[in-house]
């Protein structure tokens, strides 16, 4: 990355591994100059200069101006009569005397932060002050960003926090070095069986997710196999303590997924049982070792009785009974358990159509609502299925009233084209966010149940699974490294908006012209429902080839144990997901979602197949019928692949060529592939319908 000279050389060749942070010399002469009259002095203030995120605060200022002003920055304990940067992390009384809001400041979160242009000592200043140093270090990279978007730092006031305790990033990650659902390479965590030597590339990665301002990761995949279960052993905690480490001088705290039947596993005992207080014994003495390496872990992810894993229905036990024993074990050290709700029946009978896995999490876990301890989260899928293209926002969203809970959402793209495919989700991400439950009446948005104030709650947030692995690129599609980004902004400011993080995103990697960048946020923001047209239609899902999951297989799941069917015969298809002649699910919303869902005069057409099973000529509100929906959709995301394709080589000359080509290519592979969807699609449906396309294309 720019300035850091213990990167290692494979990288330094590859302009793409400095990501969002490549600080590019500014051009413009005037700003320039007057940058330089204000940044060329930085003065530390506060109580904890020397602190470990306070010296990173320093590195960041000046790994950055350095780069952007080309010149060299001198840091100093007293203030110079001239224009200069003041960095601190502040009380109120400091902040007061500074010149700040004092109001304005202390109502900002513990690691809010404000930056404002004061006067003192007869001169002005930029004064970016943290209310803690994470704080000031997220203040340090919005001042960065300031600069790179070539703002005037005359007149700022900026009081910035996120309502989102926790921003986290889970990795599913294993010690061999795989990483399940992983599209970027291998893990940069591990290698054959142990934690990596040289941290160098880590805290790379630590520095791009505290420039978003994520404050949380967990290390290791949710599905927690034998090796990994041992990371909570005294034989490999010095080892994780050592990521811990590096995690902890961006402030970021680490986590670990566990195993819930650690105690057998790996403790000798006969039993998982949460409600034995043996078991509740063990734990208690596993969290002390751990904070006894790791003195700020941030607590357990747990993936239970979901796909195999073990839990607390193997001891005729629930999710309270298994989550409160880790919360209790947590509780004196300020650790929190992470609790997933992705538990549903994962060897259904298919020929059963009762049975709807879209149900599930509801069903479980509604009527554990108020029984979870004040450290447990409750971690839901923004979907009721899967991580699918199109699903509607899970129904546990706004049933919970009196429980902690935290969105999941997936970065690495397991259905959505696994980053050979371009398919940006800032925007689904954004409609999942504003989602209105309805929960309390209108306004009840999903990014307001999960932050805990719609309920009041006192912790919540977010959690995305990571794409990122070893790749020299971080995330293999370049311009997947924008949903890294959006995802970190997004959950630091769910308010942003779609268009704002992009064009961040854009301006911060690259050095490219207004056109340029205009037309490169087309393509990024168009690009969900590109891939949306040509993969499964009308919120279907699951049209992939089982296991991996990449590429078409209308079938591939119909006759499966995994819950996950569109039931298409020679007449229609879809899913009844109505009460009224269905499986119940739309009585999981509140109102009018539940008659809106329930209704096909209502449903919006990208569900109809997710909530309706519909004969193929049954007419959308777009006026089309379904069968030529899904002709028309599929022949045109071809060409809008190939629309994609095109726009990107009008940008050849205009951005760095690495990513040009390196973005082409996955383009090319797009394109193609986007074929075999279409083809694959419509000769299905037109086999199985026998209705032919209005306008008489080519099926097979
Ligand atoms: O979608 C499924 C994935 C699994 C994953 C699981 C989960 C980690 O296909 O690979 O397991 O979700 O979220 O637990």
């Amino acid at each position: 990355m720019a300035g850091n000279q213990s990167v290692d050389p494979i990288y330094e060749t590859n302009p793409m591994y400095s990501a969002w942070l490549q600080y590019r010399p500014i051009e413009d002469d005037t700003r320039l100059s007057l940058y330089r009259e204000w940044c060329r002095h930085v003065v530390f203030l506060g109580h904890t200069p020397g602190s470990t995120i306070m010296r990173a605060a320093k590195r960041e200022l000046s790994i950055g101006l350095q780069s952007m002003l080309k010149s060299e920055i001198a840091f100093s304990e007293s203030a110079p009569a001239t224009r200069h940067i003041a960095v601190g992390t502040l009380t109120v009384e400091d902040a007061k005397q500074e010149g700040l809001d004092a109001e304005r400041f202390a109502s900002l979160a513990a690691d809010g932060y404000a930056i404002a242009t004061t006067e003192s000592g007869g001169t002005s200043r930029v004064l970016i002050a943290g209310r803690n140093d994470a704080g000031t270090l997220y203040g340090v990279f919005h001042l960065l960003r300031l600069l790179n978007g070539g703002n005037f730092l005359e007149e700022l006031s900026v009081y910035e926090a996120s309502k989102n305790a926790l921003r986290m990033l889970n990795h599913w990650d294993n010690m061999d070095g795989s990483i399940e659902r992983g599209y970027a390479g291998k893990s940069i965590f591990y290698r054959d069986g142990h934690i990596v030597a040289n941290l160098t590339r880590i805290r790379d990665y630590a520095r791009l997710l505290a420039s978003v301002g994520l404050n949380a990761i967990s290390v290791n995949n949710v599905n927690v196999h034998s090796v990994e279960t041992r990371l909570i052993t005294d034989e490999v905690l010095p080892d994780v303590a050592r990521l811990a480490n590096v995690f902890r001088e961006y402030g970021i705290r680490l986590f670990l997924s566990v195993n819930f039947a650690s105690p057998i596993e790996i403790g000798g005992m006969n039993t998982a049982d949460p409600v034995d207080p043996s078991v509740l014994g063990w734990w208690k003495e596993r969290v002390q070792r751990i904070y006894r390496h790791i003195p700020d872990f941030g607590g357990v992810v747990v993936k239970a009785d979901s796909e195999f894993r073990p839990g607390p229905f193997t001891y005729g036990r629930n999710h309270v009974d298994g989550a409160n024993m880790f919360a209790d074990a947590l509780k004196d050290f300020g650790g929190v358990v992470v609790w997933r709700c992705f538990v549903y029946n994962c060897l259904q009978d298919w020929r059963d159509r009762s049975t709807d896995r879209a149900r599930a999490a509801y069903d479980h876990f509604k009527p554990l609502d108020g029984g979870f301890r004040e450290n447990v989260i409750l971690q839901i899928k923004n979907g009721p299925m899967d991580f699918q293209v199109r699903e509607p926002v899970s129904p546990l969203f706004g049933a919970l009233t009196r429980t902690n809970q935290m969105l999941e959402l997936q970065v690495t793209q397991e259905y959505t084209g696994q980053q050979k495919h371009l398919c940006y989700l800032v925007p689904q991400w954004k409609e999942v966010l504003e989602f209105d439950t309805f929960a309390k009446g209108e306004g009840s948005l999903v990014s307001r149940v999960a932050d805990g104030s719609l309920f009041g709650r006192p912790i919540g947030g977010i959690a995305a699974v990571s794409n990122v692995g070893d790749d020299e690129n971080w995330t293999g599609h370049p311009l997947a490294q924008a949903n890294l980004y959006g995802y970190g902004r997004l959950a630091w400011n769910p308010d942003l908006s779609a268009e704002q993080i992009t064009d961040e995103w854009i301006s911060m990697t690259f050095a490219a012209k207004d056109s340029t960048r205009r037309v490169m946020s087309r393509i990024l923001l168009s690009s969900w429902s590109v891939y949306e047209s040509y993969t499964a239609p009308l919120g279907v899902g699951w049209m992939v080839n089982p296991g991996h999951h990449y590429g078409p297989n209308v079938d591939g799941y119909e006759y499966s144990k995994w819950g996950t069917y569109h039931f298409a015969d020679c007449r229609g298809i879809g899913v009844d997901r109505t009460e009224n002649t269905g499986t119940g699910y739309t009585a999981q919303y509140h109102s009018p979602h539940r008659e809106r869902f329930e209704s096909l005069s209502t449903c919006p057409d990208e569900f109809v197949l997710f909530f309706h099973h519909v004969p193929y000529t049954h007419r959308l509100h777009s006026g089309k019928t379904v069968i030529q929906h899904i002709y028309d959709s599929h022949f045109e995301g071809v060409e809008q692949a190939e629309t994609l394709r095109l726009s990107w080589e009008s940008l050849q000359g205009n951005i760095d060529e690495t990513w040009y080509q390196a973005t082409l290519r996955r383009l090319d592979v797009q394109v193609e592939h986007s074929k075999e969807w279409r083809d694959q699609i419509n000769t299905y449906f037109y086999r199985k319908s026998g209705i032919p396309d209005e306008k008489d294309r080519t099926i097979y």
